[in-house]
Formats: structure tokens, sequence, C-alpha cells
């Protein structure tokens, strides 16, 4: 069975998804959400909220506990802040909590956190040495990495498992983790002979990797300190033309097509393109064909971009204004979460060994 698995773009086709799926993923609050968070993500998330079937489960998380393997000084008030504008951003692309749990990962946190020291005990070090995120982030001072950055793959694991998921849509960067989640579940099953952790897959959308538009060998990342190498789902029409128009592109200026080896900042402004109006690289090819010079490409992009983002920004406003709301999603988010991860790690103990009924 495949264990990795593309959306289709046409919105009137079904989702290949079980009636008894149980998706979940999560978002890291660590600033705004950008154009890859949205495209590889967010809008994934929207489409499986919006063709819910009944008796699927579908749990979207706001990672905070991630939020810390990179540990900031005074941060708390700013992570506060990110916290609640995530599950604004969430809202204001169409995630719908009557459809599906929004949630906080700490309010479930003690769940999480529990899993996660009994898949430690069965992660081997040399595969999360392994970890490519892992690499690239690491300091290489050991006096100075921290063990939650080493080890945080193995509660991202935790945290599709308390839920006993079975999809995860995520972008690209996170098929490594996906990998150990599933290693780490077959672990579990063989250890205590069980058929407990379903094994889950990774749903990627067609968009599953945007670049930097500075740096187009670069995914866009939050975490870059180039303000022009991505776009925020929040910014403003003259700050998205800003950032288009200085995006990185190449010396052939009279013809645009996608060639992410040879043309890699075109192909990621195409494939942008193609994410936001759920159209064929193909069909995006053929409406840039008119087009014979940077000016009008980048302006075509910009204009599609913007159209696009006009709704998320309005309710976005709307929403962060609203906090009584968002505390109200967040509470019910908490109580659906935490009846599936209470009844889940009570199963979990009891196939340990742990549970107090002798
Ligand atoms: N450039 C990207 N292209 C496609 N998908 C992406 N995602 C992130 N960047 C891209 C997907 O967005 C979801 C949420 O990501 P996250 O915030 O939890 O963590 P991340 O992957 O580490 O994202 P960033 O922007 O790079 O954050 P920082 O810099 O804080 O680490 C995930 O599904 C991710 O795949």
């Amino acid at each position: 069975m495949e264990s990795c698995v593309e959306l289709p773009m046409d919105k009137t086709s079904p989702l290949p998804i079980p009636d008894d799926a149980v998706i979940f993923s999560m978002i890291q609050p660590t600033g705004v959400i950008h154009l890859g968070n949205f495209l590889g993500a967010i809008n994934t998330w929207k489409q499986i909220n919006d063709k819910k079937r009944p008796d699927q489960k579908i749990i979207y998380g706001i990672a905070d506990l991630h939020a810390l393997t990179i540990p900031k000084k005074d941060y708390s008030s700013q992570l506060k802040t990110n916290r609640m504008e995530a599950i604004a951003t969430l809202l204001s692309c169409g995630i719908n909590p009557q459809v599906s749990t929004i949630n906080f990962q700490s309010m479930v946190g003690g769940y999480h956190t529990e899993l996660f020291w009994y898949l430690s005990c069965l992660a081997p070090l040399g595969y999360l040495n392994r970890m490519t995120q892992w690499k690239d982030k690491k300091s290489g001072d050991q006096t100075k990495e921290r063990l939650g950055l080493f080890a945080y793959p193995v509660l991202q694991a935790a945290d599709i498992m308390i839920y006993k998921g079975t999809h995860v849509p995520v972008g690209d960067d996170q098929s490594q983790h996906l990998e150990l989640t599933r290693y780490l579940s077959e672990r579990f099953n063989a250890m205590y002979n069980v058929d407990y952790f379903p094994s889950a897959k990774t749903l990627y959308s067609k968009s599953k990797k945007i670049a930097s538009l500075s740096n187009p060998s670069k995914k866009m990342s939050k975490s870059s300190e180039d303000r022009l190498s991505m776009i925020y789902v929040t910014d403003s029409p003259e700050s998205i033309r800003e950032k288009i128009k200085k995006a990185k592109t190449d010396s052939i200026s009279d013809t645009f097509y996608f060639d992410p080896v040879e043309r890699p900042g075109v192909s990621n402004l195409l494939e942008i393109v193609s994410g936001f109006q759920q159209k064929t690289m193909k069909e995006v090819e053929k409406d840039v064909s008119q087009l014979h010079d940077y000016r009008s490409l980048k302006e075509y992009v910009s204009d599609v971009i913007i159209e696009s983002l006009a709704p998320i920004r309005s309710n976005y406003t709307k929403y962060t204004n609203d906090k009584s709301y968002l505390e109200s999603v967040i509470q019910q988010g908490y109580e659906s979460s935490q009846e599936i991860a209470h009844k889940n790690l009570t199963d979990i103990k009891k196939i340990i060994g742990l549970s107090n009924d002798f």
C-alpha cells in the first residue's frame, strides 16, 4: 500500500481518504503563515475540512511545544501572541471549527509528552541523527546543542499517534518525520505484539515544496531572516508586489515555462500560481505564454496572489479582534481532542503493562 498520496487538484474530485480516517496535522506558532505553509499544507487542510465525511475525524493543532525547540530569551509574550494569531490565521484560511477540531498542542500536552516518552524508548539515536531538519538546524557546538531539537521528531510522531492518526497532510519537508512515525508505529506494534497503531499516510498537495523567493534553492521558511524571501498570507498588496518584483529569476526574459532544475526562480512563481488557481502546470504555462517580459509576468503573479489572499486578510482582521471567539474555539478543541487522547493513552498504557488494574 502507498504510504504517500498526492491529493487531486480538481475541487470536484473526491479525496482518496477513507470514511473512517483520522486526519491530523499541526503548524508551529513561530510567526505568520507564509505561502509555503499555505500552499503546502493549510490549503489541503481546508480541502479536507470542506469534504469531510460523517465518520472521519479531523484534528489540526498549533504545535506550541515544538515552537520551544529553538529557545529564545524573553519569548513568552511573543509566543502568546503567535499562538492566538495562528488560530486566527487557520480560521481566516477557512478551517471551520464546527467541522475540524483546532487545538493548542500544550493544552493536551500531558498526553502527547507521555507517549513521546514511550516512543523515545524505542527510537534509535542513529535514525534521529540522520534527520535533515536536525542537520540543518543544529549549531554544531555540542555544548549548546539541545535535546529538544534533536528529539522533536519523536514528539511529532507522538502527536500523530496519540490520536491514532491515519492521514497526515504536510509539505515535502516533513516527509522524513512521517517515515519515522510509520517506523515507530511498526516498532511499537511488533514490540508489544499488537496491531494497535495504524501506519499513517502522508498526504501531499501538488505544491508540496514552495521555495524562498530570494534563494530558490532553499525552501520558503518562517525562520529566515530575509523578509523578501517569503510572502505572508496577511501581507498587503503593496508588500506582495514589492516581494514578487524582487524575486530571483533568470536571464531568459521573453518566455516562461516550468523547469525547476534550470529555471528554479521562474518555476517557483509558476508553482505558486498553479497552487492558488488549482490549475495544472500545463494550464499555467498556457496562460503565461502571452507574456514576454518579466514585468508582465511578475505583475500577473502578484495579481493572482493578491486576489487569492484578499479574503484571508479581511477575515484575519475580523478574527484577531474577537478574542472571546478564539478562546471558545480553543476550549471546544481542547475538550474533543482531550477525550480521544485520554482514551488512547489509557489503551496504550494497558498494552505496555502500566495500567493499575492487577
Ligand atoms: N516552503 C514550504 N513549502 C511547502 N510546505 C511547507 N511547509 C512549511 N514550509 C513549506 C509546511 O507547512 C506546514 C507547517 O509548517 P511548520 O510551521 O509547522 O514548520 P516548518 O515546516 O518548519 O515551517 P517553516 O516555515 O520552515 O518554519 P520554521 O522556519 O519555524 O521551521 C508543514 O506541513 C510544512 O511541511
